[in-house]
């Protein structure tokens, strides 16, 4: 039974059916089925929809609508996989930069970066480069996600790879948005560049396997 309600939960997170995946993660849970079965279910479910987005075959409303369905999921499993010792491995802080206050695309990749079962910090829109910094040192993230919308604020992303770099931090810094492309973050010196939400996870995952 728990391996057909395995694959009804990965189906309802595609499709974005909130209802579905909420009744089969309380089954799943009540069934006793490790949580880690539940977590992979969840994440196969958000990979296809990466999947799918970067293939253009899904557009932005859909991923919201999986990504919402995946946190109602996660939030009754979550004490489940505290309880069981897997909480995430790796975590991210993430922010738009300093000057900037366009978030749709970067709480995309948080939630797409959440779905991948990272432990996401979000600090928002108008992130100052001190801020991105003092949060990693606080919080020994592995991975600072930068994003941008405007031309004008491509500057300040720059100014806050500099501050981490100065700072001396090992974090692996991904960078993105609409008018960010691979050659600035070369240019930049940041890690890793993701085109959309789903190569920001990729991305993340290649730089910690690196
Ligand atoms: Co503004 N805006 N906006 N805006 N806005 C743009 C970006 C613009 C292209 C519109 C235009 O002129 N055609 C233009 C920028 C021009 C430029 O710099 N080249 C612009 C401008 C000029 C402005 C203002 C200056 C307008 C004004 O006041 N005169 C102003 C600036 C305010 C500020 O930030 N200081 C402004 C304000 C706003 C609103 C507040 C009204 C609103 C933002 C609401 C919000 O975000 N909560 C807004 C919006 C909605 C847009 C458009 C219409 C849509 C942006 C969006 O959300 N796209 C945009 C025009 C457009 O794109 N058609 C525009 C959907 C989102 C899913 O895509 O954010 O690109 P995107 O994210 C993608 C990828 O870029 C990538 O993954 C996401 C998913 O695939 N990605 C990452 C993003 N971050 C990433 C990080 C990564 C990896 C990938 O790794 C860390």
């Amino acid at each position: 039974m728990s391996e057909n309600l395995l694959e009804t939960l990965t189906t309802a997170i595609k499709a974005g059916k909130r209802k579905d995946a909420k009744t089969a993660t309380e089954v799943l849970l009540e069934a006793g089925t490790p949580p880690g079965q539940i977590l992979a279910a969840l994440i196969a479910g958000m990979d296809d929809v990466g999947r799918r987005f970067k293939a253009n075959e899904i557009f932005v409303p859909e991923v919201l609508v999986s990504a919402r369905a995946m946190n109602t999921s996660m939030q009754m499993l979550e004490p489940e996989l505290v309880k069981a010792g897997l909480e995430p491995e790796h975590t991210v802080v993430i922010g738009t930069v300093e000057g900037d206050l366009h978030d749709i695309g970067k709480n995309l990749v948080g939630m797409m970066l959440k779905g991948a079962n990272f432990k996401v910090i979000d600090l928002g829109t108008n992130v100052s480069a001190d801020a991105f910094v003092e949060k990693v040192k606080e919080t020994g993230a592995e991975v600072i996600a930068l994003s941008s919308l405007l031309t004008t604020t491509m500057p300040a992303m720059k100014e806050a790879v500099t501050r981490i770099r100065e700072a001396g931090l090992s974090v692996k810094v991904l960078v993105g948005g609409a008018p960010v492309t691979a050659e600035f973050a070369d240019q930049i010196q940041a890690d890793g560049y993701g085109d959309d939400a789903a190569s920001a996870v990729e991305e993340a995952r290649k730089l910690l396997s690196a």
